[in-house]
């Protein structure tokens, strides 16, 4: 007898309780994310069929142009945070401010906020390459039944309460933590619905993928010059694989299962980096080190990071973490 594989739906209710806010709400909010990424998935994967293909035309405030998948799915991740009546605040990578949620509501009494990126990696959408949301959320810091400000958003990653990615690829997975452990659910389209598929994922603490985009390098800082040399060499277990997707979440969710690196370090004089600490990095990191991963900005763990701006770029090292340690020393042996 094959064994039922339990739904998302059963094991948010059945964790909630271990998880030490369990109040509902989380719950409630975990269980719209979920119902938006069926919605988004659902768009991403006829996208080659209906006119939703191409810019729309907008910038968003990275100055980046809009792909009306971006446009289509920050929409609908709003939407349905907002329609559910759970969350104070919503930040997001398509918008340039953070909007504030039913503060005028004198009884509203929800606590939490989410910061989201909303299709990453969404250059890739017209050439059929594997796109991703991610998503980060924290309790409030100003008081309840106010309106939000911008502090409620600026926390450090360390304050999460949960975290998470869908990654739209060859099957669509959302894989999220509370703050114990991570789990993967694969989503079967015929009936609409995620089943744990991966239960407490844990980094390999060793690997031999590296992910970096290596068009930068004459830009790299030295230590980073040094550690993607190293990763070349032919020694002991190396050279390592080098396998870049662009996509961020699926750079990521590879390297978790099979063990790996990722890089986004400082290339320009102009941005400490391409990553923005808040909706990519936050969320990524805490996945990592809640499968027993590491994530810095080759210097400063990320979830220690005091934001400054909603927008705001950090570099990025994210991975196994011998490998993550290894390209730290490589760093500070530079400087
Ligand atoms: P580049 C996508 O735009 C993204 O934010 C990440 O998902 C991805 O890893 C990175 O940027 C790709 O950037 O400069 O290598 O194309």
């Amino acid at each position: 007898m094959a064994h039922k594989k339990q739904t998302l739906g059963e094991f948010i209710i059945e964790n909630q309780t271990s998880f030490k806010y369990s109040s509902g709400e989380l719950s409630s909010l975990l269980n719209s994310i979920r119902l938006a990424a069926k919605v988004v998935n659902h768009e991403v994967n006829k996208a080659g069929l209906v006119d939703i293909i191409g810019a729309s035309g907008d910038v968003n405030i990275q100055g980046e142009d809009q792909q009306k998948l971006d446009v289509y799915a920050n929409i609908k991740f709003i939407q349905t945070l907002i329609n559910r009546n759970i969350v104070c605040g919503i930040a997001s990578e398509e918008e340039d401010d953070f909007i504030s949620v039913n503060s005028q509501d004198e009884n509203h009494q929800n606590k939490y906020i989410v910061l989201i990126d909303p299709l990453d990696g969404s250059s890739n959408i017209d050439v059929n390459v594997s796109v991703g949301t991610i998503f980060s959320i924290y309790r409030r810091k100003t008081p309840v039944g106010s309106p939000v400000t911008l502090d409620d958003f600026l926390q450090k990653g360390s304050q999460q309460v949960a975290a998470g990615y869908i990654v739209y690829g060859t099957s669509t997975m959302l894989v999220y933590t509370t703050g114990d452990g991570v789990n993967g659910f694969t989503l079967n389209p015929a009936i609409g619905s995620f089943y744990l598929s991966h239960p407490n994922m844990k980094f390999p603490i060793d690997g031999k993928i590296y992910s970096v985009n290596e068009g930068n390098y004459t830009h790299f800082p030295q230590g980073i010059k040094n550690y993607i040399k190293y990763c070349q060499k032919e020694e002991g277990d190396r050279p390592y694989t080098s396998r870049y997707i662009g996509s961020l979440v699926s750079d990521f969710h590879r390297n978790m299962i099979k063990g790996g690196i990722y890089l986004y370090p400082k290339c320009s004089l102009l941005e400490p980096g391409k990553l923005r600490l808040l909706y990519e990095c936050n969320p990524i990191a805490f996945l990592a080190e809640q499968a027993d991963g590491k994530a810095s900005d080759g210097l400063t763990r990320i979830l220690d990071i005091q934001p400054t701006e909603l927008h705001q770029r950090v570099p990025f090292v994210c991975g196994s973490k011998n490998m993550v340690d290894k390209c730290e020393a490589f760093i500070r042996e530079a400087q």
